[in-house]
């Protein structure tokens, strides 16, 4: 076989998010975390989305195959007070979601990636319940402007990476800090999920309705060591399994203790994941924070340019198995896969060999209906700044300039032809091609 076909229909996108790429976004908790020299560089003028660049990048998008992009809504412009709401920005949004339509994209819409309002950052935001309606509030008014462009939804991003982020490790905005709130945060995310879930059913009964998980899988670092194996299990519970298990049986497990969200129970038609890669773990007696457990790459990895990532493409495969396993039948979405990579030396590899991956799902059955590659230009990437590069397409922050990667051409052709190719793989990524494409000798 020279050529590995995806299903008819299927979605080929990028991912982006308002903070990321829109600039000029100052009325946030990212802003002032960056003002407070929290992050290794500002936002700024990020892409220059919100000056309208958003169009040449989706143009450009279009002109390279792709039939789809994920973007989210910045919850500070739509409500920069409390008791107002802002409807040139709503209007701006819906013009973006149209100009997607019209460019024949389709709009997926992550309506909380990260950012929260300064006000209600001020009253210290998803500690509290009180947020779950003002949430509600804002997703209504945005479903109301948007639904006649949109009906895929993705209601939170990474909710376990922005609790843990923040209210564990400190690299993201926080009011106070712990377990018992990281916690707190977590079943309160799931609540806003779950109301949001249900007034866009109530709005737009067709919608599709989902959010978008960060899932690690994760291995002891010594299989033969019992402390290892513990350690693997509890972190492994802690960050992926939370979220999920709260979804299928409205309650949420945590070390200390279960919170009751019956509301939840069942609150997905798809399933977002982000999939980077695959986590080791230790015993560790000096990670009191985490546990008591250490993740980390095997020094033999092949690593990203910044050692953020390891190319390890068999972890999108398991993922996906274990999403099929524990829903059966669910659509899974492919809502973010990517690696840091200025000189786009591994990208390319990084993405044959993951969308070989997931092509093997597929062809195993797993209802995998679209992946979105992250990302279509370089953009913010949070308390790491301008030191991290995503896009297909670089980015010159200074000028705006667009940089065509080789990936660019790749993913084109990719998504140009539903499917990956011998001969695509030899021209882009010929040191995978024996992996993707061993030659059988008959
Ligand atoms: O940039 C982020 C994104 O906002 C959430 N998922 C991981 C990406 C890469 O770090």
């Amino acid at each position: 076989m020279t050529t590995y076909h995806f299903p008819r229909g299927f979605l080929w996108g990028t991912a982006t998010a308002s903070h990321q790429v829109e600039g000029n976004n100052t009325n946030n908790n990212w802003y002032r975390w960056e003002q407070d020299g929290k992050t290794k560089h500002h936002s700024g003028l990020a892409c220059d989305w919100w000056g309208g660049r958003w169009r040449e990048d989706m143009d450009r998008a279009v002109e390279t195959g792709q039939n789809a992009h994920r973007f989210s809504i910045e919850w500070s412009r739509i409500q920069p007070e409390p008791d107002r709401w802002d409807e040139d920005a709503l209007e701006k949004y819906r013009a973006m979601a149209r100009g997607m339509v019209e460019r024949g994209i389709t709009p997926m819409v992550t309506l909380h990636h990260f950012t929260d309002p300064f006000w209600l950052y001020e009253r210290c935001g998803w500690e509290k319940e009180e947020t779950v309606a003002l949430f509600e509030k804002y997703v209504r008014k945005v479903v109301e402007a948007l639904k006649e462009y949109v009906n895929l939804w993705t209601t939170i991003n990474e909710p376990n990476i922005y609790s843990l982020s923040g209210y564990v490790s400190g690299d993201f905005p926080a009011c106070n800090k712990g377990l018992a709130v990281a916690v707190r945060v977590l079943a309160n995310l799931l609540r806003g999920h779950a109301a949001a879930y249900h007034v866009i059913h109530q709005i737009q009964p067709e919608a599709r309705v989902g959010y978008a998980l960060h899932y690690r899988p994760m291995v002891p670092a010594n299989s033969w060591s019992p402390l290892d194996r513990l350690m693997r299990n509890i972190q492994y519970s802690g960050v992926n399994l939370a979220f999920p298990t709260g979804i299928s049986t409205g309650v949420i497990r945590t070390p200390l203790g279960k919170i009751s969200i019956p509301q939840a129970r069942g609150t997905q038609d798809f399933l977002g994941l982000n999939y980077y890669s695959v986590d080791t773990v230790k015993f560790d007696l000096t990670k009191a924070k985490e546990m008591f457990g250490k993740r980390f790459y095997p020094a033999d990895s092949d690593f990203s340019a910044t050692k953020f990532i390891a190319n390890i493409p068999e972890g999108l495969y398991q993922s996906i198995e274990w999403i099929a396993k524990t829903y059966p039948d669910l659509p899974i979405l492919i809502t973010e896969n990517g690696v840091e990579d200025p000189a786009d030396a591994m990208r390319p590899r990084y993405l044959a060999q993951h969308l070989h991956q997931a092509w093997r799902a597929v062809n195993y059955g797993f209802p995998v209906k679209g992946y979105f590659h992250w990302s279509l230009v370089d953009n913010f990437e949070w308390e790491r700044g301008w030191t991290q590069r995503f896009g297909l397409w670089g980015l010159e922050v200074e000028t705006q300039a667009r940089i065509r990667r080789p990936s660019v051409d790749f993913y084109a052709a990719i998504c140009k032809e539903n499917g990956i190719s011998r001969a695509m793989v030899e021209q882009y990524a010929p040191e995978v091609l024996e992996k993707i494409f061993p030659n059988v000798t008959p």
